[in-house]
């Protein structure tokens, strides 16, 4: 259902040619990721997670300018002050991962949210806002899945294993939200060009 390994592949050798144009230093560091194959929410968690020195959950200024640096993004005092301040949105002196994700995830076009959002409410039976282990029993068939066939797991395990593939990093508590569903797919939607394509390939994913 997700993006494939060849999409990967083709996203981060885009991102290449991409990178030797681009000016921009959110660009840069959004390329940069994707060069290493870091797009979705998963990708861009490890790069939070590797710019956390002191594994507070937050970046300082001093944590961000060391990124910058490893990622090879270059630019003076003053500019990377104006940007961390641009990621720093609630203007607290510390980026949280909410804000590193908002602000790096790659944009999706109308077409392809508004696919997403028919999948998010479909696959919300309950229709109450949030995916949770209650909107997948009866939908979802866990039956097949080769750990609950050979006893490893419950079915519930299933269904959690599912839900924590869309859940933020940082927050994994069996509860998708749509800004986490819509953060999963737009790296999806990175390693792929076309939207006719996406919407596709959403519609066969989820039988729409
Ligand atoms: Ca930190
Ligand atoms: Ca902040
Ligand atoms: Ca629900």
């Amino acid at each position: 259902m997700a993006g494939t390994s060849r999409h990967d592949r083709e996203m981060a050798m885009k991102a290449k040619q991409q990178l030797s144009q681009s000016a921009d230093p959110v660009e840069r560091l959004r390329l940069q990721c994707l060069t290493r194959g870091s797009s979705g929410i998963k990708g861009l968690g490890r790069v939070f997670k590797i710019m956390d020195d002191d594994r507070n959950r937050s970046l300082d200024l001093k944590e961000f300018l060391k990124g910058l640096n490893d990622y090879g993004v270059m630019m003076d005092k003053q500019e990377a002050l104006t940007l961390f301040q641009h990621f720093d949105r609630d203007g607290s002196g510390s980026i949280d991962f909410d804000e590193f994700l908002i602000t790096l995830r790659p944009a999706m076009s109308k077409a392809r949210k508004e696919v997403v959002m028919q999948a998010f409410r479909k696959l919300d039976k309950t229709g109450d806002g949030v995916i949770t282990i209650e909107d997948l029993q009866g939908v979802y068939n866990a039956k097949y899945h080769p750990k609950y066939q050979n006893g490893e797991w419950s079915e519930d395990q299933v269904f959690r294993k599912f839900l924590d593939s869309f859940d933020s990093p940082y927050d994994k508590d069996g509860k998708v939200t749509k800004d986490e569903f819509i953060n999963y797919y737009c790296g999806v939607s990175a390693s792929i060009d076309s939207d006719v394509y996406f919407i596709l390939m959403m519609r066969n994913a989820w039988k729409l």
